[in-house]
C-alpha cells in the first residue's frame, strides 16, 4: 500500500512526464505542411529494349537510396542537380524499401529544416554513415535499382505489351530513367526551371515482361518537400496509383547509365506545364508552396 505522500510523489512525477511529452512532441514533430499539387500528364512512351538478366546473387527487395548535402543550398533546377551529381560522390547511403517520404500522408509535404533520417522513416535506420544526417534544405537524393514487370501490371490486354502508368509526385523536382543503354527513357520536367510539388504521370509500354533498370533522381533546394513514386497497374482505377510495392523493386547495384548519349537525346521528355494538360486536384488544397 502506497502512503499518501508516495501517491503524490507518483502524481507529481506522472503530470511532469506528461508535460515533457508534450513539451517534446511540440518541440521535435516537424510540421507536415499541407500541399496543393499539379497534376501533369506526359506523353505515352514505348520501352522496346530488352529486359536485364537478374542479378547473379540475391540482392534485397526495394531500392538503393544515395544522399549528398548541398552546401551552401543551391539547386533550383534538375541542370544544377545533375552536374552535381557527376562531380561528386555520395555522403550517405541507404535502403529504400518505398519511394513514399513523408510517410504519413499523400499530400503532405515536410518543411526542409527535418533531418533526412526523420524523413526516412523506417529507412533512416540504413543510412550510413550516421554522421552524414543533415537537414533537407539542399538535399540530392537517387534511387536505383531494377524494376519487375510482369504480365499481371498490364493495364490493357487488348493492346500489345505490358501498358502501366508511373506517377511521380516531387517537392522540388525529379527525374525519372528507365531502361539502359540506347533504350533509355528519361522523364523529368523542364530542367532549367523550378518545380513546385507537382504529380506526373506517364504512361509507359514494355514490350516485353522481365529486369528493367530505374533511377529516380530527386532533389530538394527549401521551404519544404516530399516524394512518392507510385504506380497504376491491372485493374486498378484510381487516380493516383499506390505506391510501388518493393516486392517489384530490386536493390540492385547494377550501373545503369543515366546520362543519355547524343543519339538517345530525342528521348528526353521535357514535361512542361504549359504545354501538356493538366488537371488540379479538386479534392485538398490549402495553401502553396514551393
Ligand atoms: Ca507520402
Ligand atoms: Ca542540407
Ligand atoms: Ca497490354
Ligand atoms: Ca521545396
Amino acid at each position: 500500500m502506497k502512503t499518501k505522500n508516495q501517491k503524490l510523489n507518483l502524481l507529481t512525477s506522472s503530470i511532469a512526464i506528461v508535460l515533457g511529452l508534450i513539451f517534446a512532441e511540440s518541440t521535435n514533430a516537424q510540421e507536415i505542411v499541407p500541399i496543393e499539387e499539379l497534376f501533369i500528364t506526359s506523353e505515352s512512351v514505348t520501352i522496346t529494349g530488352d529486359p536485364v538478366p537478374a542479378p547473379l546473387t540475391p540482392v534485397p527487395n526495394g531500392l538503393l537510396g544515395t544522399f549528398r548535402d548541398v552546401e551552401p543550398v543551391d539547386v533550383p533546377f534538375l541542370n544544377s542537380v545533375l552536374d552535381i551529381i557527376e562531380a561528386t560522390e555520395p555522403d550517405a547511403t541507404f535502403l529504400s524499401t518505398a519511394v513514399d517520404y513523408p510517410l504519413e500522408s499523400f499530400v503532405t509535404a515536410f518543411n526542409s529544416n527535418t533531418l533526412v533520417t526523420e524523413f526516412l522513416g523506417p529507412d533512416g535506420d540504413s543510412f550510413t554513415p550516421a554522421e552524414a544526417d543533415a537537414t533537407l534544405e539542399g538535399s540530392i537524393f537517387e534511387f536505383t535499382g531494377l524494376i519487375d514487370i510482369t504480365e499481371e501490371l498490364d493495364q490493357d490486354s487488348s493492346t500489345e505489351g505490358i501498358n502501366v502508368t508511373f506517377v511521380v509526385g516531387s517537392d522540388d523536382g525529379f527525374q525519372l530513367s528507365l531502361g539502359d543503354g540506347d533504350d533509355l527513357l528519361v522523364i523529368s520536367q523542364d530542367p532549367t526551371a523550378n518545380n513546385a510539388f507537382n504529380r506526373v504521370f506517364t504512361e509507359v509500354t514494355f514490350l516485353q515482361p522481365g529486369l528493367y533498370p530505374i533511377e529516380l533522381v530527386y532533389f530538394e533546394n527549401d521551404v519544404v518537400t516530399g516524394i512518392e513514386f507510385s504506380g497504376i497497374f491491372g485493374d486498378d482505377s484510381s487516380d493516383i496509383g499506390i505506391i510501388i510495392p518493393n516486392g517489384f523493386l530490386l536493390a540492385s547495384p547494377l550501373e545503369i547509365e543515366t546520362t543519355p548519349e547524343p543519339t538517345s537525346m530525342l528521348a528526353l521528355l521535357f514535361v512542361s506545364t504549359a504545354a501538356l494538360a493538366s488537371r488540379q486536384n479538386k479534392n485538398k488544397h490549402t495553401k502553396s508552396c514551393k
